[in-house]
């Protein structure tokens, strides 16, 4: 339900900092999201300590958006760090592209998630004028998840109807971005991805214990009324 946005710590002091960190929060989060300035800041070797602090899932965040070849040697760098699955583009299309990285998925086991919407306003400009085309093609090219927006969960409806259950649905947006824990859940997320509301809170842990329980507490009432 949970998945804590690591882009570094905004707090971050000494590397350790992601060992408390993790340890904190570990018990209350489904998985970690890392993205490029924490692959800039500790590298290939950084992913691998993560691994090591960790059993949940990792999404490697490259918001990956190139011709497939390199989409593909791109996850084939990270398939030997510990890495679930990795955000692509959707708007690079399927051939030549999105096909290439979903074979590269099948034999490295690294996932695909692909960006359908995105929570800032200009996703409106360009993105979600061809949300039809990027949920269409999450389905053709059997992707295990996309990304849509907790700032706006008409979004997030439209594609769970859309997309029916089989796609899971992260969406960011919730905390510093405005959106509530569980308003993205009540919406048809599957999991909501929080950064710097536990990030940068002085305690990670009982950051993220709370927003847990105030998911659970909007969901069960969003479910059972
Ligand atoms: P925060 O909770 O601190 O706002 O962080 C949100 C995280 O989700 C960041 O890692 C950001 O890269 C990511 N994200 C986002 O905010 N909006 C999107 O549309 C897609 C994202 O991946």
């Amino acid at each position: 339900m949970l998945v804590v946005a690591i882009d570094p710590p905004v707090r971050e002091e000494k590397d350790k900092r992601i060992d408390i960190l993790v340890r904190g929060v570990d018990e209350y989060v489904s998985g970690y999201k890392i993205g490029i300035p924490f692959l800039l800041k500790h590298g290939k070797q950084g992913i691998r300590r993560l691994r090591r602090l960790t059993e949940k899932p990792i999404i490697a965040d490259l918001k990956l958006a190139d011709i497939g070849d390199i989409m593909s040697t791109t996850v084939k760098h990270l398939a030997n760090t510990g890495v679930n699955a990795v955000i692509a583009h959707a708007f690079v299309g399927y051939n030549g592209a999105l096909e290439t990285l979903v074979k590269t998925s099948m034999v490295t086991g690294v996932g695909v998630i692909l960006v359908a919407s995105m929570s800032h306003d200009g996703s409106r400009e360009f993105i979600d004028k061809h949300i039809d085309e990027f949920l269409d093609l999450a389905v053709k090219a059997g992707v295990e998840g996309i990304v849509a927006p907790a700032t706006r969960p008409n979004v997030i409806r439209y594609a769970r109807e859309r997309l029916g259950g089989s796609i899971k649905i992260y969406s960011p947006g919730i905390g510093i971005q405005g959106a509530e824990p569980g308003s993205a859940l009540c919406a048809g997320a599957n999991y909501e991805i929080v950064g710097r509301l536990i990030t940068g809170s002085k305690n990670p842990g009982e950051a993220a214990r709370e927003v847990r329980e105030i998911q659970l507490k909007r969901w069960s009432k969003c479910h059972h009324g």
